[in-house]
């Protein structure tokens, strides 16, 4: 009896041993790319989400990371993760509007007033709405990360009013809304790609951008721009895309732990970010650019003179989506 006890102890031993560990994940290569550098938090986001698969995987999951736009700009990249042949891309929403027009909603002016606000609406029910049309254009969004709150750079004047803006070159990301907001505030406003805002920056061939501190920072802006205001006229997200086509190909194991290391790695950027801007801005300001904030009464001038883009887009955003947001907002706040 104690012998056959043995026997079969040994061969459960021996079959468990020869199953191959993590048999449900496959040796990936996970491209990432990403418009921003190495030093912006969406690295160390990365880096939390490789932990994360590592553990999950027994490091089968590999991200490579690609920074500065060496695969492309945000709209390049995502065109290739549609068509199957690059497996991810960080971008901000707004470049994509040609492709999910919903996505317009998130480009409104002053939409929300605080981080907390748009962590509850994108990663909830409207968030998950959001993903969906996503998913119908090939895109599977695994977790929304954070771009952040914008803020206006120029190399010309301080900007105090909307009225400062008048004929002032500001690049705009390829967005009509943006377009809009900005125009109607006077400026001359141009779509660009991220990759040209620094040499156009450095050029004059455009006087103005605008983009969260983080990135003012670590996209190094501050090296040709003279003034900074306080505007937080927009929040973008960004979005962390995986290729339909591909991740349709991976296993449910897989896909999993895809899904939930992109949550460990969002919550990760998104507190960096919080750390980062405070110190981007004592660099900015330390680099000698001066700074400043609207006045309250000028903050409410510039907010109540953009609402004309909220109905002017409306239509093509969705009336539906607009509402839709709108009314959630208005439970987060309970007003
Ligand atoms: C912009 C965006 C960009 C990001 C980045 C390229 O101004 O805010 O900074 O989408 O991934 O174009």
């Amino acid at each position: 009896m104690r012998q056959l006890l043995l026997a079969t102890t040994a061969l459960a031993f021996a079959v468990s041993a020869s199953a191959p560990a993590f048999a449900e994940f496959n040796e990936r290569n996970i491209r990432v790319s990403n418009g921003i550098n190495a030093d912006h938090p969406v690295g160390n986001g990365i880096n939390a989400m490789q932990t994360c698969l590592d553990e999950k995987s027994g490091g089968k999951l590999k991200l490579t990371a690609f920074w500065g736009g060496a695969l492309g700009g945000d709209l390049q990249a995502t065109q290739a993760l549609r068509s199957g042949v690059q497996e991810a891309v960080v971008t901000s929403s707004s470049p994509l509007v040609g492709i999910v027009p919903a996505l317009g909603v998130f480009d409104l002016p002053f939409l929300f007033a605080n981080s907390e606000e748009a962590y509850k609406v994108l990663d909830g029910k409207f968030g998950d709405m959001m993903n969906e049309k996503l998913d119908a254009a090939g895109l599977v969004n695994l977790a929304y990360w954070e771009n952040g709150f914008r803020n206006l750079s120029n190399s010309v004047r301080p900007v105090n009013k909307w009225e400062d803006l008048q004929g002032m070159k500001v690049r705009v990301m390829q967005n009509n809304i943006f377009l809009d907001t900005f125009q109607n505030l006077g400026a001359n406003a141009t779509p660009m790609a991220f990759g040209e805002v620094f040499s156009a920056l450095e050029t004059k061939a455009i006087d103005a951008q605008e983009n969260p501190y983080v990135t003012i920072d670590t996209s190094k802006f501050f090296e040709v721009q003279k003034y900074v205001t306080e505007t937080n006229h927009a929040y973008t997200p960004f979005l962390f895309l995986f290729s339909k086509a591909i991740f349709n190909t991976y296993t449910p194991e897989e896909q999993t732990a895809l899904r939930e290391c992109a949550i460990v790695g969002r919550d990760e950027e998104r507190k960096v970010i919080q750390e980062l801007n405070k110190k981007s801005l004592e660099k900015i300001k330390a680099e000698g650019l001066e700074v400043n904030a609207l006045s309250p009464e000028e903050q409410e001038r510039i907010r109540e003179k953009s609402m004309v883009v909220y109905e002017k887009h409306k239509a093509e955003i969705g009336a539906d989506v607009v509402d839709g947001i709108l009314a959630e907002l208005k439970q987060i706040r309970g007003k």
